[in-house]
Order: C-alpha cells, then sequence, then structure tokens
C-alpha cells in the first residue's frame, strides 16, 4: 500500500545547517556534549557517575584476542551471567577484566559515535575523527568471529547470549550500534563499523530465522528501526525482513518473554505485556502502553515497515497509535511518559505536571516516530508536534552549558518536595552531569546534530519544508539536482525564507508546512506565477524556479494562550504560555517564590523582552499581567475561607527549554487562570443574562 506521498530524508552530505538558533545549539553539543561525552565514555569525569562503557569494551577486546590465540573453544575465567554488576565506587578500583555498569553500556558508544557522523557530516573535523576512528578500532577488535558485538555477554560468557532477550539488551545495543555505523559511514565513507554492524546483523539474522531459529524479539525495540535503516543503507533485504520478523512475532501467543522465563501466561492487559508492547501483534495495537521509549521506537519502526514494505494494516496501526499518543497522552512540552513507575504511559488525559516522568529519550522517540510518519504522508499535524518535541521536551535535556542533563522533564517543580517526597524521587530541579544510566545525553545530541534530517524531506520533484531551519539542502530532482537556501528567524521571529539558487529546467515543488500556532495568520511573499494549492496544512508552489527566486514566509508569532482538554484533570482552569514553537513556563528567579500562588490575569496583555543567558542563548521572554494572591490564610492549618488578598503582578515566563539554567528554584508551566467574577444570586436566576453581561468570561453564545 502507498500512500503515493511518500518522502525521503536527504542524504547527510545534502544539506548544511546554518541557522541561528540550531547552529548555536549544534556547536554546544560539537564543542562540550561531544568532547565531554567522549570523557565519560572514558570514566574521566570527576563526580560524574562513571560509564565503564570504553573499560568494557577494552576487557571485552583483549578477551577476544586472548580467545583468538587459543583456538575459538578458549573460555574465559568465569563464564557464568552474573546479572548486572553494580558499579563499583571508584574506576580505579574496578577489575580491569570485568563488566560493569548497566547491560546497555555498549549503547553509550553507538550514540556517541551517531552524533560525531553528523557533526563531521555538518562541518569536517579530522580529531573528531580521529578519535572516532581510535574508539571504532577498539569497539571492532572486542567482535566475536562469528560477528557478535556485546561486551556483557562476551564477558560474562557467550553461552548466556541471546537468553534473556526480555530484560538484556543486546538487540537495542545491536540497534544503536546499527545507527551508529549507517551514520559514521554516511559521513565519512569509512566502513569498518559497518560492516561490523552488518556482521552482527547477520548473526542475529541467521540466529532469530523463523525455521529452527530463536523465536525471540527485542524486550527493547530499535533494532527494528535500525534495521530498515541498514536495509536502506545496504540495499541488503535480509534487513529489512529481520525488522519485519521482529515486529511480527511481538505480541504473538504463545509469548515468548513467558517461555523464556518460564512465567505462566497471564491475559494481554497484564502489565509485563504492556510494559514490552508485546500485549497484542502489533497490527492489533491501539493504545500506547508501556515503557514510553520502547513504545517510540517501536511505532517508529512500525512506520518504517509501512512505508518500506507497503503493509496496509501496520499503517492503520501507526495512525491509530499516532492519534493515541498524541491526542491523549502528550505533554503540552511534547513529553511523553506520565509515570515514573515502568518509565511508562499510563491512561488517557492523565498527565500529572509535578511527577510527570516525560524522558528527554522519550521525547527524542517521539520525533522519531513523527519524522517517519511525515514520510508516509505530509501532515501538518505531524511535523506540529515534531516541532513541539523538539524544542521543547526534547532540548529541555540539555543546559545552556551543554554540561548538565535531564533525564526526567517535569512540567512543574518544587525543589523541596523532590529529596522529601518519594514519588517525586524521579524529579530533579537541577540537570545533572551525568547518569549511571546515560541513555538520554547521547541520544539528544544525535538528534540535535542530525536536526537538519528532520526540517526536510524530498519527494518526487518536491521538497518538503517541515521545520524551518536556515541553511543549504540539494535535492535530487528528476533532471538533476536543485538547491536552495534558506533562512530562518525562529523562534525568535517569525521569517522564514527559501531561494532558489539555480534554474530549474521543469517545475518543481515547495511544500512548506503552515504550523498550527500561527492559526493561519502567515503572509507570502513572491511565487506568485506559480500553481498553488494547500494540503493537510502545506503550502505547496509549483513552477519553473529561476535562479535567485525567492519565497519569503511572515509567521504570526504572537502570544498564545493554551487550555488543555477538560479530561485533564491536572491542568482543569490553567493556562499556559506559548509563542510560536516554545511553550512558555515560570520560574522562581523571575517571579519569587510560591508560584502556586500566581494567577493569570482575565485579560492578560503581553510584552515581549529580549533577554539572554550569561552563555549567550537569546531568548523572548513574555511578561503578562497576573495576579499574586497572600498566602495569608489564616494561621492554622485549616481556618474559614476568607476572600483571597491579591495584588497585580508581572508574571515573567522564560522558554521551558531554558528552565533551571540559574539558581534552583520552583518552576511551573501551567497556571491557574483567574477565577471568575463573582455574579450575584439573582444573575443567577437568568444565565443568559449572565452571559450577555459578562461576555468575555462566560462565552454569550
Ligand atoms: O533501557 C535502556 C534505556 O534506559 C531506556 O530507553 C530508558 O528509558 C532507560 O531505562
Ligand atoms: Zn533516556
Amino acid at each position: 500500500m502507498s500512500t503515493g506521498q511518500e518522502s525521503k530524508v536527504l542524504e547527510l552530505k545534502a544539506l548544511r545547517v546554518e541557522d541561528p538558533f540550531w547552529s548555536p545549539e549544534m556547536d554546544l553539543v560539537r564543542r562540550t556534549v561531544l568532547p565531554y561525552q567522549w570523557r565519560t565514555l572514558h570514566d574521566q569525569v570527576p563526580g560524574a557517575a562513571p560509564s565503564y562503557c570504553v573499560h568494557n569494551f577494552q576487557a571485552a577486546a583483549r578477551l577476544t584476542a586472548k580467545r583468538a590465540e587459543a583456538g575459538e573453544d578458549f573460555t574465559p575465567p568465569d563464564s557464568t551471567p552474573r546479572g548486572f554488576e553494580m558499579l563499583p565506587p571508584d574506576p580505579a578500583s574496578a577489575d580491569p577484566d570485568r563488566f560493569y555498569g548497566y547491560v546497555f553500556q555498549d549503547s553509550d558508544f553507538s550514540k556517541w559515535v551517531e552524533a560525531a557522523a553528523y557533526a563531521i557530516a555538518q562541518r569536517p573535523d579530522p580529531e573528531l575523527e580521529a578519535r572516532a576512528d581510535e574508539l571504532i578500532d577498539l569497539v571492532c577488535a572486542a567482535q566475536q568471529p562469528n560477528g557478535y558485538l556485546d561486551t556483557y555477554y562476551i564477558l560474562n560468557g557467550l553461552d548466556g547470549a541471546f537468553s534473556n532477550l526480555r530484560d538484556h539488551h543486546e538487540l537495542y545495543c545491536f540497534g544503536h550500534l546499527a545507527e551508529g555505523a549507517v551514520a559514521y559511514w554516511q559521513a565519512t565513507g569509512k566502513d569498518k563499523l559497518l560492516r561490523a554492524a552488518c556482521r552482527f546483523a547477520d548473526l542475529i539474522d541467521e540466529t532469530f530465522r523463523d525455521d529452527g531459529g530463536c523465536q525471540g524479539y527485542p524486550g527493547h525495540e530499535i533494532a527494528e528501526m535500525a534495521l530498515f535503516r541498514l536495509y536502506e543503507a545496504t540495499g541488503e533485504e535480509r534487513y529489512r525482513d529481520l525488522a519485519q520478523r521482529f515486529l511480527d512475532r511481538r505480541g504473538q501467543r504463545p509469548y515468548y518473554f513467558d517461555a523464556e522465563h518460564g512465567e505462566t501466561p497471564a491475559a494481554p492487559k497484564d502489565l509485563r505485556y504492556q510494559y514490552h508492547q508485546a500485549h497484542l501483534p502489533v497490527r492489533k495495537q491501539k493504545e500506547a502502553v508501556g515503557h514510553a521509549v520502547r513504545a517510540m521506537y517501536l511505532y517508529s519502526g512500525m512506520a518504517d515497515s509501512a512505508r518500506l514494505t507497503g503493509d496496509k494494516a501496520m499503517w492503520t496501526a501507526c495512525r491509530t497509535l499516532w492519534k493515541d499518543v498524541t491526542g491523549r497522552k502528550m505533554y503540552v512540552t511534547g513529553g511523553v511518559g506520565s509515570t515514573e513507575a515502568g518509565e511508562a504511559f499510563t491512561f488517557a488525559y492523565d498527565l500529572p505536571n509535578d511527577t510527570a516522568y516525560s524522558e528527554t529519550c522519550a521525547a527524542v522517540g517521539l520525533v522519531f516516530f513523527a519524522r517517519r510518519m511525515l514520510q508516509m504522508e505530509p501532515k501538518a499535524a505531524y511535523a506540529d508536534v515534531m516541532e513541539r518535541a523538539l524544542y521543547n521536551g526534547v532540548l529541555s535535556g540539555m543546559s545552556a552549558d551543554g554540561e548538565k542533563f535531564f533525564y526526567v522533564n517535569p512540567l512543574e517543580v518544587r525543589p523541596d518536595a523532590c529529596g522529601k517526597d518519594p514519588r517525586k524521587a524521579h524529579v530533579q530541579a537541577r540537570r545533572q552531569p551525568w547518569f549511571g544510566c546515560a541513555c538520554c545525553p547521547p541520544n539528544l545530541a544525535r538528534l540535535v546534530m542530525s536536526v537538519g534530517q528532520y526540517a526536510w524531506t524530498f519527494g518526487e520533484d518536491t521538497l518538503y519544508a517541515h521545520l524551518y531551519l536556515g541553511g543549504e539542502v540539494k535535492i535530487p530532482a528528476s533532471w538533476g539536482t536543485v538547491t536552495v537556501r534558506t533562512e530562518s528567524g525562529l523562534p525568535r521571529e517569525g521569517n522564514y525564507t527559501v531561494r532558489f539558487t539555480e534554474n530549474c529546467p521543469e517545475a518543481f515543488t515547495l511544500a512548506v508546512r503552515i504550523p498550527q500556532w500561527c492559526d493561519e495568520n502567515f503572509s507570502v511573499n513572491a511565487g506568485e506565477d506559480a500553481e498553488r494549492w494547500k494540503k493537510d496544512g502545506y503550502l505547496y508552489l509549483r513552477k519553473r524556479w529561476q535562479a535567485g527566486e525567492t519565497v519569503e514566509f511572515r509567521f504570526d508569532m504572537s502570544v498564545r494562550w493554551i487550555a488543555a482538554n477538560s479530561a485533564v484533570w491536572e491542568d482543569a482552569g490553567k493556562i499556559c504560555a506559548s509563542r510560536g514553537p516554545l511553550v512558555y513556563c515560570l520560574e522562581e528567579a523571575d517571579n519569587g517564590p510560591n508560584l502556586h500562588l500566581l494567577r493569570a490575569d482575565n485579560m492578560l496583555g503581553d510584552m515581549l523582552v529580549d533577554k539572554q543567558l550569561p552563555e549567550g542563548q537569546k531568548y523572548v521572554e513574555i511578561d503578562a499581567v497576573g495576579i499574586r494572591l497572600f498566602g495569608e490564610q489564616g494561621g492554622s492549618l485549616y481556618d474559614p475561607y476568607v476572600f483571597p488578598k491579591a495584588e497585580l503582578f508581572t508574571l515573567r515566563f522564560i522558554p521551558y527549554y531554558l528552565w533551571a539554567n540559574r539558581e534552583e528554584g520552583e518552576m511551573r508551566v501551567w497556571l491557574t487562570a483567574k477565577e471568575r467574577p463573582k455574579i450575584q444570586r439573582d444573575e443567577l436566576i437568568d444565565l443568559d443574562a449572565v452571559a450577555e453581561r459578562h461576555p468575555k468570561e462566560w462565552g454569550a453564545q
């Protein structure tokens, strides 16, 4: 099945980002995050949780060399799988031959190398490339002759390989390895890591064959989308088929994970299946359940499957799941995952702000899912969500100096509660230098460095602009290459310009998304003689463009006050500020303590103020008229109600992604709206009259 509108991701080298907002973010990753992550991989950052990633590869490489010397039957000294190895207090006291850290520690390398690849593709960097090559040599030296490459089992006993697909992460580590390998090959032309990933993929293909092979599938998804990517990069159909096999097996009964662990089967709604999205066959899944990152990666793989295999039922399932995630289970920041228990989805409209999980990786995963949906059908609704997650739930994961990170991204924080309330033990008021489970920072880094591959895709003689980034893109058209340069003022200003640099001998289509947040208030200049139509939130302009021709968009960037669906209990009666793609929040640093006593005024007037953080990030602050209540309700815990005293107050909102870059303090995204005006008893007799007298407040129909 084809939608007839499929589009492709641009080659890494076919795009360059030069953008006042994204270039500094990318430079931050290049200059600070990548070197910092490299040092953490090597356990060289004092005070940060050790990673043991390089340690484990070194130990595995030594063991692999010993095995090669001794012949294949060399047995490591202790081949009993040991379960998770607790981190020793200090890397210096670690046994050099043992595995430490989480079972998925290898993936830290793969994500780092993927981000490094994108950095190199944007701008040659011999030093970074040399570091990457050195690490790649180490990783490849750990690979077994049969292609196996996971240090946990190499060091703890290969006889246990693929024996705990549910909890251990070999297929997850493989997935990240394959993604990193493809990116590095595309960026540098060097295929050493790609060959290693393919050898591992070949072993997995053989191990998991239908006839007589292991019938399992990944406990933590990602291998699916990684295999589709490997297939697209190499053209090797076995990788596509293996990905499809993994998707087809998930949720089939009897449950593989029960058999693997000798557990008694339970009903599909049992959380232990839902956690892995293994409760139902994927085409029958209608609701997002379980671990949010796993879910996002699974749905991304499903969307790839729909596009690359034409599987109609798969596509229908993707659309249904998309609606459930984004229509009922997504925070206004694009974060997903409402509970710390299982890092998971809960139920529709359950979006608590102060206990939110909203893992950075889950927002990253939602961006992956969104881009894949867009590749199937260019609908602005997908890009709106992609943009929401990217500018808010993803970017909030990194500090302005690029040295600290959030794993959990709450929408409301009261710092004293974080340390005292076990229900909020996962919530931090400050970003951390690193994590023992360091999935998020490198995930964020690889996404930021490849943001261009989310901004544009291309179809037949068509360029789609989903996000507004400045830069240059080269698109293959039927007659040759079309090069366009773009400029963007977002998210500060609403201007976006596309300039054609050469004559197009034939008609070519430019399709630009009209963002939901501009409420159709936009102007477009030039391209007047172009054939023009609107479809699914994109404006299409088609003509034989001439060199130098520009198309200029200007989107309305007024402040928008947003309310959540009234089924969201936690947000009832509250509003949140947004401008362009950015969601805003209140911080104690600007508004003083007790943010819970602030109320939005009915007639929020707003003013935009240019600000800059010491790290250089420029942003637009929103100042709006609000009200501060005095928390002087009696002296006892409970007293008779008195109407609260209040004063007018200037509410200062900053972009959510920049919160927690100053002194520690309270933060909240949703603000209680001022109560309705008091009405007289006699007014209640005639509700229509009330509405007439207070049209703004009571919305007379
Ligand atoms: O299990 C690997 C990663 O660690 C997951 O994606 C994150 O949620 C964290 O649990
Ligand atoms: Zn994470």
